[in-house]
Order: structure tokens, then C-alpha cells, then sequence
């Protein structure tokens, strides 16, 4: 199981056929809940069903029936999970509540479904949909919604629903009843697509106590690196506006890579961390990644911090750290020098699944036109992994990483402006058979990018090109094989709606 050619070892990937968008993040009961987005009888999009997983350590993933089906109010499209701890809703004590899209015909509305028993059996509300469709938007989707509550005792839920360029706001006091608070857009950030899938979250700036709240929001095309991508805005939410503090025209990315989509954080999450996670694609090419029994999987779990800095106050991301159980083995280094005629420092050091930390110091009378590393080396293929030191940007280069006959999107180099802090470049990479994340300068600038290199490029280089530059460390780990079990049920036959 897994095995297949290009099978991710540590992200999460479906059994079999569709994934797309991560869905219902909760936690509840000791589970992390992943329900996703999922045709269950093709590699491709298809009448959308919500796939279902549990796990204890965001590492190891159980797989679980398929959760939601297609009804007669249409296939069932993104949304989120919530645990109605004071049964607001009448569906049980501490019912786990799925709230989602319906797509019928082109129309889109939002409905409920929940379950008693720990997301293992599932009952669409009969009064559903619980907020109908707008004749003004045809693109009126992807509920995000969660308990807000300043004071105790005043709380209520709130939804988010993306409806072309605007994110529309409800408040309910049941999961039920829906009224419309109040709307953010047209005319912010990048409105070159249809926005979908909003995400809302409160979060300490650096150790705080001043907090922030971080507006995400997928936008079908016009991200840096082509089609789609996840902007952020920072602002204030008071529990039915958000108000944004940067300008109209600020446009901030939480990744510069091609290949994240559709970010949700986990509701609940117990430690109090703000941890999400993404679908690893872009609609450029989702549909044709040479993939075989299966398609589609999502991004390691980040865990998300503010940081002020000069520009502004900025999203951080970093792999959660439960990714330290899959360390199986680690080479180091530390204060070398690495200039073009470098030889082979990284001697037998390889792999197909690493956990990359490398630190690099900048010298005064040295400026290389790029450094950095290349990972998933072969006779003929290599992604490389680079710092422009002229130009400031941080870059991942798949122009010759493995096989990208299957789209003229596909192959290329994608970069994001990134200074180095003081002199200093960081850079953590996590490569997997068909995927490389790359965070920069703590996390500040992420660039995620699916590659398909043969099985047999599994080296690793370590380079500088026109100057030299100090490895101050690097820390190479190659990462073992997580669990993805089976605990699948009887089998029930796939109903297209
Ligand atoms: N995917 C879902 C939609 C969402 C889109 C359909 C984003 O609900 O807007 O599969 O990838």
C-alpha cells in the first residue's frame, strides 16, 4: 500500500482516486478530523463527496467510509466542522456538525449534516439548505464557520461564505438560522479569480499579547506562480465585520509556490495552535499530474504564527512539529565554506523523503548569483532549491525536476522576494516522492511545488554559483514511511447524483 510511483510517504493522499480540497478540520475526542474533497469513482473532479480521516499526531492517518454523499440538493462541495458543545442545534450533546456547500445546476447553497458518534455515521438536516442560494451570486460557496464569543455567554456561530470577489459573513445562534452581518470585497487584494474557501482565525503577534485576525482566501487564478493561489489579509474581527489594516491594493501570499489551495485550519485544536493545511495543486494541471490509481494529496500540516515586521504585521508558517516522529536518520554540518568549486561535501547523503534545515551566512566580499540546494538529484533530473543574493528572492527551479510532458503549465522556476534576516538566509525544505515545501526565513516566505522525478533521483547537492557563502549548519533528515491505515467499513456503492 502506497507504493505506487509518486505516492506521497508523508502527506496525505486518498486510497484511491480523487482528493482535492481539505474539508471539516476538527478536532474532537483525541482524532484530528480531515474530510476532503472526493469522487470516489475517478481520477478526476466529479459529482464531489466528502472523504474522511482520522489521526492522533497529524502524521499517521487512519482512512474512514466516505462521510457525505451527493443527495438530491446536489453534489457536496467544500465547508467546515464544528462540535456543538451546548447542542445549540438539537442534534445531540457535543454533535459534530459538517457544514458545506450544495451544488445543484450550477447553484450553490449551504446546508448541515451531523453525527453522534465521532464523525463515524452521518445525517443530513432535514431543513437543509440552511441558507439558500443568491440569485445575485452563482459562486456562493465554501462555508467556513466557528464559535465566537468575546464575553461568556454572548457567543454565537459565524459563517464565512465566499461569493465572488466578497467573503459574506452570517451569524446564527443554532447552526440553523442564518442572518447575513455584513460582507468584505469587491476591491481587495487580487480579484484576478473567483474567491473560494475563506478561512478566519485569531493569532498572537510574535509572544503577544496583542493579537490579530487573518482573513485567508483561495482565488481560482492570478496567484505568483500562475492560476491559483491563497492571498491573506491581517485586520480586526468583532464578530461580524472584518476590517482589514493594510490598503485596498496590498496583496499578500501565503505560499509564492504553484501548488497550495484551499487552506482551512483545524477547529479545536487541543494544544491551542492555529494548524492548516492545503490542497497540493493548482487548477492549472490538477486534473492531468500524471498520477495513477489515485489523484491528488495535501500539504504537510503548518502550524501558523504573526510576526511584525517592517511591511507590515506577516503570517508564519512552519511544519508542525509532531513531523520529528518520522526522523529515522540525520546527517550534520556546520561552518563550511561553499563557493563554485565546492566538491562533493554532501558525500552519500540522500533521499526521497527529507526534513532539510539549512542556515547560510552571507559574506561581505562574496556575492554568488545563487546558492542553496538541489534535492532529488538523478542522472538528467533535479529540483534545485535557491537564494538569489542580487535580486533577494527565494526560488524553486522544477524546469528539469522529472516529468511534466502532461502540461506546458507545469515545468519552471518561481521565486518570492525574501531579505535575509541580519546576513543570514534560512531555509527548511521537506521533500516527498512527488512534492517539495520550502520555508524561508522561519517560515515568513513559503514556496510549495509538486515535482515527478524518476524513483532512482534521490541526491542531494549543496551549491553556490558566481561567489561563495557560508553553510553555517545543515541538518539533513531522512524521514520514514507514515501510517496510512484502512478502517474503511462495509463497502457501500458510490451514488452519482
Ligand atoms: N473546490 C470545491 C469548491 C471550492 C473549490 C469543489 C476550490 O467548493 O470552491 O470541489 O478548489
Amino acid at each position: 500500500m502506497y507504493d505506487e510511483t509518486y505516492r506521497p510517504q508523508f502527506h496525505f493522499s486518498p486510497v484511491a482516486h480523487w482528493l482535492n480540497d481539505p474539508n471539516g478540520l476538527v478536532f474532537y475526542e483525541g482524532e484530528y478530523h480531515l474530510f476532503y474533497q472526493h469522487y470516489p469513482a475517478g481520477t478526476t473532479h466529479g459529482p464531489m463527496h466528502w472523504g474522511h480521516a482520522v489521526s492522533i499526531d497529524l502524521v499517521n492517518w487512519t482512512h474512514l467510509p466516505v462521510a457525505l454523499y451527493p443527495d438530491k440538493y446536489g453534489y457536496i462541495y467544500s465547508g467546515s466542522a464544528v462540535i456543538d458543545w451546548h447542542n445549540s442545534a438539537g442534534f445531540g450533546e457535543e454533535a459534530m456538525v459538517a457544514v458545506f456547500t450544495h451544488h445543484l445546476d450550477g447553484r450553490q447553497s449551504q446546508s448541515i449534516a451531523y453525527s453522534t458518534d465521532r464523525g463515524r455515521s452521518w445525517t443530513k438536516y432535514p431543513g437543509n439548505p440552511v441558507i439558500k442560494s443568491l440569485s445575485e451570486h452563482r459562486d456562493f460557496r465554501d462555508p467556513k464557520v466557528f464559535w465566537f464569543e468575546k464575553n461568556e455567554g454572548d457567543g454565537h456561530w459565524v459563517m464565512l461564505v465566499a461569493a465572488g470577489n466578497r467573503i459574506l459573513f452570517y451569524s446564527s445562534p443554532d447552526l440553523k438560522k442564518w442572518s447575513l452581518s455584513s460582507s468584505f470585497g469587491p476591491g481587495w487584494g487580487c480579484t484576478d479569480g473567483v474567491w473560494e474557501t475563506p478561512e478566519l482565525f485569531e493569532l498572537p503577534v510574535g509572544d503577544g499579547p496583542g493579537t490579530r485576525w487573518v482573513l485567508a482566501v483561495a482565488v481560482s487564478s492570478g496567484a505568483p506562480a500562475g492560476g491559483s493561489g491563497v492571498q491573506y489579509f491581517v485586520g480586526e474581527f468583532d464578530g461580524s465585520t472584518f476590517t482589514s489594516e493594510d490598503s485596498k491594493s496590498t496583496v499578500l501570499w501565503a505560499d509564492y509556490g504553484t501548488d497550495f489551495y484551499a487552506s482551512q485550519a483545524w477547529n479545536n485544536e487541543p494544544a491551542g495552535r492555529t494548524i492548516w493545511t492545503a490542497w497540493m495543486s493548482n487548477w492549472l494541471y490538477a486534473k492531468v499530474i500524471p498520477t495513477s490509481t489515485w489523484r491528488g494529496s495535501l500539504t504537510f500540516p503548518r502550524q501558523l504564527q504573526l510576526k511584525n515586521t517592517n511591511q507590515g504585521i506577516r503570517l508564519l508558517q512552519k511544519p508542525v512539529r509532531e513531523i520529528e516522529r518520522l526522523r529515522v536518520r540525520c546527517w550534520n554540518w556546520q561552518d563550511e565554506l561553499i563557493s563554485p568549486e565546492t566538491g562533493d561535501l554532501l558525500g552519500d547523503a540522500q533521499g526521497q523523503t527529507l526534513d532539510i534545515s539549512a542556515e547560510f551566512d552571507l559574506l561581505r566580499d562574496q556575492q554568488p548569483d545563487s546558492f542553496g540546494l538541489q534535492v532529488r538529484v538523478g542522472k538528467s533530473e533535479r529540483t534545485t532549491i535557491g537564494y538569489d543574493s542580487r535580486s533577494q528572492a527565494l526560488f524553486v527551479d522544477r524546469g528539469i525536476a522529472g516529468r511534466a510532458d502532461f502540461s506546458a503549465e507545469f515545468a519552471g522556476k518561481h521565486s518570492a522576494k525574501m531579505e535575509p534576516i541580519g546576513d543570514t538566509v534560512q531555509l527548511r525544505i521537506l521533500v516527498d516522492h512527488s512534492s517539495v515545501e520550502v520555508f524561508g526565513n522561519d517560515g515568513q516566505v513559503v514556496l510549495t511545488e509538486r515535482i515527478f522525478p524518476d524513483a532512482s533521483s534521490a541526491g542531494l547537492r549543496i551549491y553556490a554559483k558566481g561567489g561563495a557563502v557560508k553553510l553555517r549548519s545543515l541538518d539533513v533528515y531522512v524521514l520514514g514511511k507514515a501510517n496510512f491505515a484502512e478502517s474503511l467499513g462495509p463497502k457501500r456503492s458510490v451514488r452519482v447524483h
